[in-house]
């Protein structure tokens, strides 16, 4: 063992014995020969790299096995471990540095005392993170081989029985994951009434393991399609990566206490963008509002009600022919329109409007002519325009690596909403981002023959043709990018890497290709309206609401958690998705359809949905266009429940704005799981169904259908009721609060908690700014 400098082993040959692969569950991979290290090992203080080489021959499951590969480890601060494994000769894809900057070896805090051990075996290759301070093993890839092949990277950790997993969105499965019998997938996806065990709109590969004696985290960095197993054998349970490319590139986070790997895994990512105070208002949108006249009479109805509206929101429809930036002249006619937005601004209101990424291909509509002029579009193989189906019609879509595409769409945003001759809007929603596409399948115009379309090209092979070949990083030749053997489990249409999207051979103009880019168009499409707000309001802080993420997307934009349902275990689902994104994924600015988005509402169902969505950052009641109107005013029921829960969360604004200031400074979440607060409390491990709003509060609302109460958690301390300001002991125990009724929801305040709280709310946020505050009770 070499000891370096520091009081801790920071790199150590591991003496055990070598690895033996014990047969694996897949038998498919039994066989592989893993890697070996090959010749020297270099370290200096803070680092180490190795060549790998294919330890025997090679087993080509999905691809080719790849010879040799290149490890290197850095202790990037005491906190931060990085193992990265690629290719020597550097073609397999990676995240593009403008996509997701890495950490420049300057900002690397030289470690000091290094929380985590970095040990390896060399033939085979495996290596082991353990916590320095009690050797508690923390990842282990001994036990199964490792796979690099062109189309298929394969990893497992070992896991200790007593762990608790959470993370890995987005999903709308339970908060702890599953121990065992349990796959994530990873590939964006248009996923309506957001279905369980299944992919769902964004990719944060990232996971929090939680032990009584710390929390730490493990980020692949990879955007690459791909499946996460958790599992059991006969020897213990393990974590699995089967991904069909890309490279590891592993980032390990100490802890130990939870709230410090979400600040760890922020400062990779990306710290969360800071929101305008307003944007933490109520929102109300719905798809299917026929016109303007229409629209005016929800705000007077709000207005009516006495419930208060911050911001009304404008779906696709007021697109003519449902095409971006373009008012439909009959039921938005524009000069109309203007005026509306400038009266809800002079009330203190504001307005978001919807753009989707597909433009309509057709030369007569001037958007996508300045388009195509600026080369912003996507190109199938032949070099014609990549086409597909969207709400426009045939569409293409922008080629967010084209150097044209950003000044194209930064023009057409200025050209529409520059407040001096377009419409004012506030903010900006992009939607179907993931990219969806309408195409059932493959052959798309083909099964849906229209008169005006002409169809893309199916890819003969599937394989994918590059000349010149491909520079550093940007994927590997010849692979097979339509169908590779590995399936990951898409739930998308036929289930193909390409239904429901685009084709994951079309080729971005910088040589990368959708195979290896398809999980970041979301988290480009928002980052492109983004920067075109910030040219169009050079001083304003941008809010752009996006449908598809990627890792980091809350250093950029609000996500909102897709088409929901009305449903009750939906309504529960919200929580767990809010949870994963605010405390696990650097994203503070989130929230679901608040009454769900598909089928009818049912008010108690509303009433209750409005008081979960009023203590969760993005707050915003949406609804489909097949779906009756579900505004809070249509029953009396979830009026009264909105307006009480809506006063206490602007009383509480300045509480919520400052703890999301906290967000983008340091990485701190906003909303967190009971167990954040009292991690050595096992009994808050799985809790899901309450949360910390902001550090001090814990929500425990009533969630289950035709129910008046609530078994609600609280551990060992001292609370006092929010409503009441009655003293309440928790005692580790879940007790049952009865008679909770239709507008209330129990909240409770950590004893020691001071609240800013404002004397009362008001109409708008900024009238709440004029306010008073009074400090606690
Ligand atoms: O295919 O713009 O998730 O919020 O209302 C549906 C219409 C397209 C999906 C979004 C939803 C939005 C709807 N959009």
């Amino acid at each position: 063992m070499v000891i370096l400098g520091f009081s801790t082993v920071l790199f150590a040959i591991s003496t055990g014995a070598l690895a033996v692969f014990p047969k694996s569950a897949d038998p498919d991979r039994y066989g592989c020969p893993g890697y070996e290290v090959d010749g020297e090992v270099t370290t200096n203080r803070t680092s180490l790299t190795a060549n790998l080489k294919l330890a025997g021959d090679a087993c080509n499951l999905h691809g080719t096995d790849i010879e040799r590969l290149k490890l290197t480890v850095e202790y990037q601060t005491d906190f931060r471990l990085h193992v990265k494994i690629e290719d020597a000769d550097s073609q397999v894809y990676q995240v593009q540095e403008q996509v997701l900057p890495r950490p420049t070896s300057s900002s690397n805090i030289t470690p000091v005392t290094p929380w985590l051990n970095f040990t390896y075996t060399t033939n085979p290759f495996t290596f082991k993170v353990a916590r320095a301070i009690s050797d508690e093993v923390l990842f282990d890839t001994a036990g199964s081989p490792l796979i690099f092949e062109t189309q298929y990277v394969h990893v497992r950790t070992s896991l200790p029985q007593e762990v608790n997993l959470y993370g890995l969105g987005e999903h709308s499965d339970s908060f702890g994951l599953p121990e065992s019998n349990y796959k994530r997938t990873m590939w964006n996806s248009e996923s309506p009434f957001i279905p369980q065990n299944s992919n769902l709109y964004g990719s944060h590969p990232v996971y929090y393991d939680h032990r009584p004696t710390g929390t730490h985290g493990v980020f692949l960095l990879s955007s690459s399609g791909m499946d996460i197993d958790l599992g059991r054998t006969d020897t213990g349970r393990y974590l699995e990566y089967n991904t069909i490319g890309g490279v590891l590139d592993f980032y390990f986070f100490t802890g130990p206490d939870p709230a410090a790997v979400s600040e760890q895994y922020a400062l990779i990512v990306g710290l969360p963008a800071m929101m305008p105070y307003w944007a933490l208002g109520f929102h109300q949108c719905k798809f299917g509002w026929k016109d303007l006249n229409h629209v005016k009479e929800v705000v007077a109805n709000y207005s009516a009600a006495g419930i208060p509206l911050e911001t009304m929101w404008g779906d696709i429809d007021y697109m003519d022919k449902r095409r971006d930036f373009t008012p439909d002249p009959v039921n938005f006619p524009l000069s109309e329109y203007k005026e509306f937005i400038n009266t809800l601004h002079q009330n203190n209101q504001h307005y978001v409007m919807i753009l989707d990424p597909g433009i309509a291909n057709d030369p007569s509509y001037p958007t996508f002519e300045r388009g195509a002029q600026s080369g912003a579009f996507l190109r199938a193989d032949d070099g014609s325009f990549y086409r597909g189906r969207q709400w426009a019609g045939e569409v293409v879509w922008p080629d967010w690596f084209a150097p044209g595409a950003q000044p194209w769409w930064t023009n057409e945003i200025q050209l529409t909403f520059d407040p001096s001759c377009g419409l004012p809007v506030d903010g900006l929603w992009v939607d179907m981002d993931e990219a969806s596409n309408m195409c059932d399948n493959t052959l798309c115009f083909d099964e849906k023959p229209s008169p005006a379309s002409t169809p893309t090209p199916v890819p003969s092979t599937g394989y994918h043709r590059r000349c010149p070949p491909p520079e550093l990083h940007q994927g590997l030749p010849n692979r097979n990018l339509f169908t590779p053997s590995y399936h990951i489990t898409n739930h998308a249409k036929d289930h193909s890497l390409s239904g429901g999207t685009l084709y994951t051979n079309i080729t971005n103009a910088d040589g990368t290709t959708q195979y290896d880019t398809h999980n970041l168009y979301g988290h480009l499409t928002a980052l492109a309206t983004r920067t075109a707000l910030l040219t169009l309001h050079p001083n304003l802080r941008p809010f752009v609401l996006t449908r598809s993420t990627f890792s980091g997307t809350g250093s950029v934009a609000a996500h909102w958690f897709g088409d929901n349902a009305s449903t009750w275990p939906h309504l529960r689902a919200s929580i767990t998705q809010m949870l994963t994104f605010t405390a696990l994924h650097a994203m503070p600015m989130v929230g679901s359809d608040v009454c769900g988005f598909n089928s009818a509402a049912e008010p108690l169902l509303c009433a209750r949905w409005a008081m979960v969505g009023a203590f969760q950052p993005f707050y915003r009641n949406h609804a489909d266009i097949t779906a009756p109107d579900q505004e809070f005013y249509r029953w009396e029921v979830v009026a009264r429940a909105a307006k009480k829960a809506i006063d206490a969360r602007y009383r509480l604004l300045d509480y919520v704005y400052t703890a999301l200031h906290k967000a983008s400074q340091t990485g701190r979440p906003v909303a967190s799981p009971l167990w954040f607060a009292w991690p050595g409390d096992e009994g808050t491990y799985g809790i899901e169904t309450q949360w910390l709003w902001g550090e001090w509060l814990v929500v425990s609302p009533v969630l289950e259908e035709g129910s008046m109460q609530v078994e609600m958690y609280l551990p060992r301390d001292v609370f006092y009721d929010f409503w009441t300001g009655e003293r309440v002991q928790g005692e580790g125990k879940v007790v049952t609060l009865a008679d909770v009724a239709w507008d209330e929801i129990p909240v409770h305040v950590r004893g020691g908690g001071i609240l800013p709280l404002r004397v009362k709310g008001g109409m708008t946020t900024s009238e709440v700014r004029g306010v008073n505050f009074e400090v606690g009770k």
